[in-house]
């Protein structure tokens, strides 16, 4: 893919037209025949063929016109409440835009007028493109505040235990903490050992959200091994850098990192290796922590042995590595996959915990970093820029919840839910609108979603391709994609900012997300609050002001376009006040404290204390790991991390995922002595399951996993086989999606995170002539009906096929 030419000029296009996308920055043109061309950026290092398949503007999947499920409409051209149920079975009909826009204005106004505003769930939480004007999340958030409130999800998928836990801890933001860690050439300058939690997994630094300047990590972190640097990776899988030879790689069960933790200060105190200077300057709650490690305070001592025997390393190698970290320069660094698991909010703490033992938090090239490898842009150097993103607008009549509990709420209105020292209660929810996510994609438990999306009364979706999500919605919008608008760019992860206008028309009936929900906010009555008056080009216009504000060497809009990409230097100031923090705090902790209580990193915390949980780092049993009773009926503990080959379900159907399939399915990786178990070889087809459901898979056997876990990665679009059923009767994902199996519970009443990585499962091969007859078919369209025919039907009975 990555060979293909541009021949700009051809048409008539500027040969450097630039494009950022999440995956980086490309070179943007047509082809002889008129069509979108992209090609890496030749300056970029290590370029990503994966945003390539983004000039398949035209793709069989893309939704061509406004659609509505035809039981839902004709429910609601009757005047009758409509049902949840049909979803993803009824036929669509096509309609005319005015008429879409006026269907989707009077149910938001209807849900609003007898339910009120809370009914209206927009937490649609999803990646969506790069640009900070065309943001679909951000554009419905507008337009539901305007229209006069609305649910909003809030936290992400992504870091949720993290985001809630580091603002206990360090009283910073979590992008501020982020921030403050050391960034990639201090590491390569200056640290000694980097211990990571996770790994530096450098397939997730193809991209990054908002976009990357180009892709730095692994050159980053190959110059620190060059230059010497001892790089520990405590995983389950092999990262990179393990997989070579470069990184020591202990095996750690999932789940259990606290109680690893917990044993490296143990002998760390009992060798008297800690730096104890160092806490009592910069931390609260350490003699309460070290009570608890030392067993003073009832529990067993965190001794090596005792974490042997929950993580499954060896007591040797745990002391051999506290010792290892003692008296160097050391990053603790933490891959968000690690908080991604019930308590996960208690890994990122017992990290912060270590890191302040070792007296490292606020040294150059020391500390804690929570998402190295975790994206492109976390560790880049800080420019201290802005970008200017459009942003929300107030939402007084609405409420927040957890955007992980979605679920939780549409089967439980009414219910409490305990999240961050508040408590909630499930608002009742009618209306549900996405816009530039997959709850398809993201969310654990489908099977549980499946039931509590048959709730809400009426569901929305703006995409541009048909997912599961579009597929099960009841009104469904075209978006157009990043080619077919202008927008600007970039900056959040590094310098490189681009700006670009539409390389192509809308394909088919395609509009903007801004379009389609200003048409919405003029049949409410409320465009003005919705866009302050302005059309896309003044906004445009408005948000490179406001990023070039406080600056004097940044061009106008006219010169970012006809520059198309610009790469401006850090702002010394912003460098100083963001990435410095934790230094400053170290310098002199009584003129520059932590905005914590106590003022210092918290070690011991009353807040959370309060939340009903232990008030110090502290190792919980989950519900599911290596330990739990569940292992007897299913002892494999299933990973599910992101996808090497596309971005979540974002291109999945193009070249580079699935040249990555096996007949078509996601590939399992299974350590062979648990294939060997099971009688399974490479390449076989597999049923993975539990009982929450089922999938099937392709087996890849390695050694870069550890025996008793296995990893599918996310991203495979949901494939239920229409023959193939589970043990409770509902249908085997025939296409490998891990969300079938994760388990939909939050993380702990701190963050209520995604903990989808808390997951037991079986597997076992499937039979051949099975695996042939349930040969996967996701990328399909739904079913159409013409108008006529199922309007005068009778809904009770079901369309007309
Ligand atoms: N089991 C398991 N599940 C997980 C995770 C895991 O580790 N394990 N990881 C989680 C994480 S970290 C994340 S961030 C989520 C990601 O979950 P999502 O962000 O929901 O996943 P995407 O597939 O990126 O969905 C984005 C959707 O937006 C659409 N889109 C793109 N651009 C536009 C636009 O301009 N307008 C509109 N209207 N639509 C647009 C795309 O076509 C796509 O359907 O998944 C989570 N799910
Ligand atoms: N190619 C690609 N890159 C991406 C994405 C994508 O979809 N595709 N998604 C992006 C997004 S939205 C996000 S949020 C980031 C996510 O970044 P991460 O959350 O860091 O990525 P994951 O791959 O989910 O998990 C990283 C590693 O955590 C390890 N791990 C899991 N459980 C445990 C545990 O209990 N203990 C220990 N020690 N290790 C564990 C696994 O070995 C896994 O390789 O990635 C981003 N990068
Ligand atoms: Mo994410």
């Amino acid at each position: 893919m990555s060979d293909r030419s541009i021949e700009p000029g051809a048409t008539g296009t500027h040969p450097t037209r630039w494009l950022m996308t999440h995956y980086g920055p490309y070179q943007a043109g047509l082809d002889a025949a008129g069509r979108p061309q992209l090609a890496p950026d030749p300056a970029d290092p290590a370029p990503t063929p994966l945003g390539l398949a983004l000039a398949e503007v035209d793709h069989r999947l893309r939704i061509r016109r406004p659609a509505a499920r035809s039981t839902w409409l004709a429910a609601v051209e009757a005047g009758r409440d409509p049902e949840g149920t049909g979803r993803g079975e009824a036929p669509f009909v096509e309609l005319p835009w005015d008429e879409a826009l006026d269907l989707a204005a009077a149910e938001l106004a209807r849900i609003h007028r007898d339910h009120g505003p809370t009914a209206i769930y927009g937490g649609s939480y999803g990646w969506g493109s790069a640009g900070w004007f065309h943001r679909a999340r951000a554009q419905l958030h507008r337009l539901l505040a305007a229209a006069g409130g609305f649910t909003m999800g809030v936290g992400t998928y992504s870091h949720g235990a993290a985001e809630r836990m580091i603002p206990h801890v360090l009283g910073l933001d979590f992008a501020a903490a982020g921030a403050a860690a050391p960034d990639w050439d201090e590491i390569a300058a200056t640290t000694d050992i980097l211990l990571s939690f996770g790994g530096i997994p450098l397939r997730n630094t193809q991209l990054d959200w908002g976009g990357i300047p180009g892709h730095r990590v692994g050159a980053a972190l190959e110059r620190a091994l060059d230059r010497g640097l001892d790089m520990v990776t405590v995983a389950p899988m092999a990262d990179d850098a393990a997989a070579a030879g470069r990184a020591r790689w202990l095996r750690i069960r999932p789940g259990t990192d606290v109680a690893l933790i917990l044993a490296l200060l143990h002998v760390l105190v009992s060798e008297g290796l800690i730096d104890r200077p160092a806490l009592d300057r910069l931390t609260h709650g350490w003699p309460v922590l070290e009570a608890h490690i030392l067993g003073r305070d009832g529990t067993p001592p965190k001794t090596p042995a005792w974490a042997a025997g929950i993580t499954g390393i060896a007591d040797a190698a745990i002391t051999a590595l506290a010792r290892r970290l003692a008296g160097r320069r050391a990053v603790i660094a933490m891959a968000w996959g690690v908080q991604r698991h019930q308590n996960g909010e208690m890994a990122v703490w017992a990290a912060h915990a270590l890191a302040a033992a070792l007296g490292q938090i606020g040294l150059p090239g020391g500390g804690v970093g929570i998402g190295y490898g975790a994206g492109g842009g976390f560790g880049l150097p800080q420019t201290g820029r802005r970008p200017g993103l459009i942003g929300a607008l107030p939402n007084p009549n609405g409420m927040e919840v957890p955007v992980s509990r979605f679920a939780d709420i549409l089967l439980a209105p009414g219910a409490t839910i305990d999240h961050d020292g508040r408590r909630i209660t499930a608002p009742d929810i009618r209306l549900v609108w996405w816009a530039g996510g997959n709850p398809f994609h993201h969310h654990q438990d489908l099977n549980r979603l499946i039931r509590a999306w048959a709730v809400p009364r009426t569901i929305i979706v703006q995409d541009m391709v048909w997912t599961q999500a579009a597929r099960r919605a009841d009104l469904v919008l075209p978006a157009t994609g990043p080619l077919e608008r202008a927008d600007i760019a970039g900056g959040l992860q590094g310098p490189t900012i681009i700006a670009a206008d539409a390389l192509v028309p809308p394909v088919a009936e395609a509009r903007d997300d801004h379009a389609i929900l200003a048409a919405i906010a003029d049949r409410l009555g409320c465009r003005s609050a919705f866009d302050d008056g302005l059309d896309a080009e003044a906004w445009l216009a408005r948000l490179w002001d406001r990023a070039r504000s406080g600056t004097d060497d940044l061009p106008d809009l006219a010169g970012l376009r006809a520059a198309g990409r610009i790469d401006p230097p850090p702002l010394p100031d912003a460098v100083r006040t963001r990435a410095g923090r934790l230094a400053r705090f170290r310098a002199d902790p009584a003129a520059d404290p932590l905005p914590t209580p106590s003022g210092r990193i918290e070690l011991a915390s009353d807040r959370i204390a309060a939340m009903g949980l232990p008030g110090h780092p502290c190792w919980q049993p989950p519900a599911e790991w290596a330990g739990s009773d569940l292992t007897a009926r299913f002892p494999l503990h299933l990973l599910s991390p992101q996808p090497a080959t596309r971005l979540h379900g974002q291109l999945d159907h193009a070249a580079p995922s699935l040249a990555a399939k096996h007949d078509g399915r996601e590939r399992v990786m299974l350590h062979p002595e648990d294939a060997a178990a099971r009688g399974i070889a490479d390449g076989d087809c597999v049923m993975i399951w539990n009982d929450r459901g089922a999938c099937l898979a392709a087996a890849r056997l390695s050694t870069d996993i550890m025996p008793g876990v296995a990893a599918l990665p996310t991203g495979a679009w949901y494939d239920p086989s229409p023959t193939l059923k589970d043990a409770a009767g509902r249908p085997v994902c025939r296409h490998g999606n891990p969300n079938l199996l994760t388990r939909d519970a939050g993380s702990s009443p701190i963050a209520q995170a995604p903990a989808a990585q808390t997951c037991l499962v079986d597997i076992r091969r499937v039979d051949p002539a099975t695996a042939a007859a349930e040969r996967p078919s996701p990328y399909e369209g739904p079913m159409f009906a013409d108008r006529d025919t199922v309007t005068t039907a009778s809904p009770d009975t079901g369309p007309a096929a």
